[in-house]
């Protein structure tokens, strides 16, 4: 049986007229990667309804990998997020006017849950291929940690489905908005996500390499 890759994307938000997250994981949706099949869903950019949405997704397709992908705008790198916390803390409100302040995503769930991506291992392939990237330490307090959460919370019992989350910078579309922040091409964000998809799903132990931060 074909095993089902799944990775999402995100609508608009912020002001923005598109997400890039949506359009790179969509142009991979139909693929083939590694033997298995890559379906591509977008999530709303509203608390709770993202995770609904996800967890229906999860349910359906039981997929062996799911990276969940959303904008960072202002990073320069693709983020490979190391821990979601336990919190929403929204400092703009979201896409349905909800604004929640230092509620738990999960009441009575642990702190934080690891991503279960070899994330050094990706950023090691992806740094090698000429694909700017880094391992994040904080995927913030909005929806994007929000949905990463909720994700590891759903599969707390399942740990043979590998799961994480990647923020992406603004396209370069978006960036000519904001002058002084990086970009980088959507067509490139795809290619990177392939190849990070390819390395999840072939990789049994993370690699042991430093990408740490001081701050
Ligand atoms: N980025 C936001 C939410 C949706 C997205 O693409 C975040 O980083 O939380």
């Amino acid at each position: 049986m074909t095993r089902t890759v799944l990775l999402t994307g995100f609508q608009p938000f912020g002001g923005e007229q598109v997400n890039p997250s949506w359009q790179a994981v969509s142009a991979l949706h139909g693929t083939r990667i590694a033997g298995h099949r890559v379906v591509a869903r977008e999530l709303p950019v509203a608390f709770g309804a993202s995770l609904k949405a996800l967890r229906a997704a999860l349910r359906d397709m039981r997929p062996a990998l799911v990276i969940c992908v959303g904008q960072a705008g202002g990073r320069a790198q693709l983020s490979l997020e190391r821990v979601a916390i336990n919190i929403d803390d929204a400092r703009i409100p979201d896409n349905t006017g909800q604004q929640p302040v230092d509620v738990p995503v999960v009441a009575e769930g642990p702190a934080a849950y690891f991503s279960t991506l070899p994330v050094k291992a990706m950023r090691h392939a992806l740094s090698a291929a000429g694909f700017p990237a880094e391992v994040s330490q904080t995927a913030g307090t909005y929806v994007c940690n929000h949905v990463f959460y909720g994700l590891m919370h759903a599969l707390r019992r399942q740990r043979i489905v590998r799961a994480g989350f990647i923020h992406i910078p603004y396209s370069p579309a978006q960036a000519s908005m904001h002058p002084g922040t990086p970009s980088v091409a959507v067509e490139t964000v795809t290619e990177a996500l392939r190849l990070a998809v390819k390395v999840a799903l072939n990789t049994r132990m993370d690699a042991r390499l430093a990408a740490g931060a001081e701050h």
